[in-house]
Formats: structure tokens, C-alpha cells, sequence
């Protein structure tokens, strides 16, 4: 059995981070099968101190037959802001993209909302039927489209990046988000292994992608002000957006499925 129900900072954040928490560890549980996966010692719960407040981080790991890693992350400031982070790393046998999302909510409200799933195939886009499942779904309208920072070139044409005004914006991010997600994690269930030649294509495109979220300097600048710039520098690559440097054949031999 998995954990669902052990104490988290989900209860403490944003209802729109804990309403797409639970979405996603859902869906994960639905459609793939999980088994644990450790992060480096120490880096599973977390705690710092940012300008006098309380930074808090709490990561939930797991791997799949497809995923390599899959990594929900849910971080608090105080009671001024708090974040959700995802990403799912395919193992590069499989010709998959990463889906991402990020939620950031201050005072004021979410001030960001992103969700992606990113091509890392040697063409750079989606194949045919993520792009026609995406495609079906109902259009959403959103007050404010936010505009992307320079080192985002990994995103595809479907990534929604957006301040939601309203709960009803929140609600439709959170469809969307999920949306994303659902159609994800059933392509990934009847992938089909890549030729090894391909498959390297598909690691070089992870690495890229990591290489650019690693350039997101309003990520690096909590981490370090909370815990500083060496800790922030291997929380980065270590935890957020490691890269993977070989493809990883070694999975069917060390796992225990739940
Ligand atoms: N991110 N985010 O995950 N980031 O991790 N995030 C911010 O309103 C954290 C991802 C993304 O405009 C902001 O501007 C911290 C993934 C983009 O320059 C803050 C953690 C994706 C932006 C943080 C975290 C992603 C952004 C500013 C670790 C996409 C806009 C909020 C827990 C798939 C960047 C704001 C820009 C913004 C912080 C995207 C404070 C600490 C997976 C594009």
C-alpha cells in the first residue's frame, strides 16, 4: 500500500496546490506502477530559513517501468508563499515526453501556474497522438497568458503558462493540469522501447531540458537566500532537474513493486 494519508504540508497550502496534489498522487496510483524511489540522503524533508521565515520542503518520490523518477515536491515560506513542483523523468527507452508543473501562490494569490508537457525526442515536438489527444480537449480562456523567460525554448505548444484571476481560472487550470497529466500516463502504459540509438537521442533531450530549467534564476534565488548558494546549486541538480548521464537498463533487476 501507498501512503496517502501521512502528514504533509498539503493540508497548509493553497488549496489549488492541494487540490492538484492529490490529483496527480492519484493518478500516478491509477494509471502506473509505482514503486519507491530514494532521493539523495537527507534531501527527502527539508527545512530552512528565508529573511526570518520557515522554508519547508517535502518531496514524494517514485519510479515506474517507464519513469525513472517521479517527483512531486511542495514547499512552504512562512505563510507567504507556497509552491508545488512536479516532474516526471521517462527512462529514455521509451519515447516519452516530461510532463512539468509548477504552482507558485503568494499573498496576493497563484502567481504562476505552468504545466507542460515538453518534448525530448530528436524532432522536438509531440508525436501524432499526444498532439491529437491534446488537441481534443475543450479550450480554456484565461485573463492572463504570462510570458516566458528566455531559457524556456523546451516547452511545447500546448504548455499553459498563466495567473489564474478567479477560482473558476483555478479550477480550469487544475482540469488542464490534469488533463495533461491523465493523457501522459496512459500513452506512457503501452510505450514501446526505443532502438538504443534513439534512445540516446531522447537522454540528450532530457539533459537539455535540465540544463534549461536549471537557468530558472527565481527558483535558485529562494533556494539560496533559504539555505545558500552551494546547497541551492546541488538541490538543482541533484534533486529538481538531475540528469540522468547513461540510459538505465539496471530497473527491471532492483525494483519491489507495490
Ligand atoms: N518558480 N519553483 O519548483 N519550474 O520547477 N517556474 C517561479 O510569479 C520555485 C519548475 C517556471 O518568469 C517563481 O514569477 C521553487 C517546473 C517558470 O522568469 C518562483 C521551486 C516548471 C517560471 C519559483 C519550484 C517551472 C517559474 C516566480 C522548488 C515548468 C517563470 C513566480 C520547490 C514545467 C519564470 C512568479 C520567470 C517561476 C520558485 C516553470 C518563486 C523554489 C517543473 C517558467
Amino acid at each position: 500500500m501507498l501512503e496517502t494519508s501521512q502528514p504533509s504540508l498539503r493540508q497548509e497550502q493553497h488549496p489549488l496546490i492541494h487540490r492538484l496534489a492529490e490529483r496527480i498522487i492519484n493518478s500516478w496510483q491509477k494509471y502506473l506502477e509505482l514503486s519507491a524511489f530514494s532521493l539523495p540522503e537527507g534531501l527527502g524533508y527539508v527545512e530552512g530559513k528565508l529573511e526570518g521565515e520557515r522554508l519547508r520542503i517535502e518531496n514524494r518520490c517514485y519510479q515506474t517501468p517507464q519513469f525513472r523518477k517521479m517527483h512531486l515536491e511542495l514547499a512552504k515560506i512562512g505563510n507567504n508563499l507556497d509552491i508545488l513542483h512536479c516532474v516526471m523523468f521517462p527512462r529514455s527507452e521509451y519515447p516519452l515526453p516530461m510532463f512539468g508543473c509548477d504552482i507558485v501562490a503568494g499573498r496576493g494569490g497563484i502567481s504562476a501556474a505552468i504545466a507542460d508537457l515538453s518534448p525530448t525526442g530528436p524532432e522536438k515536438t509531440l508525436s501524432s497522438s499526444y498532439i491529437q489527444s491534446l488537441s481534443a480537449l475543450p479550450k480554456v480562456d484565461f485573463t492572463e497568458l504570462r510570458e516566458l523567460p528566455p531559457w524556456a525554448d523546451i516547452f511545447s505548444d500546448f504548455c499553459l503558462f498563466v495567473r489564474p484571476h478567479n477560482a473558476e481560472e483555478e479550477q480550469d487550470f487544475l482540469d488542464q493540469a490534469s488533463s495533461y497529466l491523465r493523457i501522459h500516463c496512459k500513452e506512457a502504459a503501452q510505450s514501446i522501447p526505443v532502438s538504443h540509438q534513439l534512445q540516446e537521442l531522447y537522454l540528450a533531450g532530457q539533459q537539455y531540458y535540465c540544463t534549461k530549467q536549471q537557468q530558472n534564476d527565481k527558483t535558485r534565488r529562494v533556494l539560496e537566500k533559504a539555505f545558500g548558494a552551494e546547497w541551492a546549486e546541488n538541490y538543482m541538480t541533484s534533486v529538481l532537474f538531475d540528469i540522468p548521464n547513461s540510459p538505465d537498463r539496471s530497473y527491471e533487476k532492483s525494483v519491489e513493486f507495490y
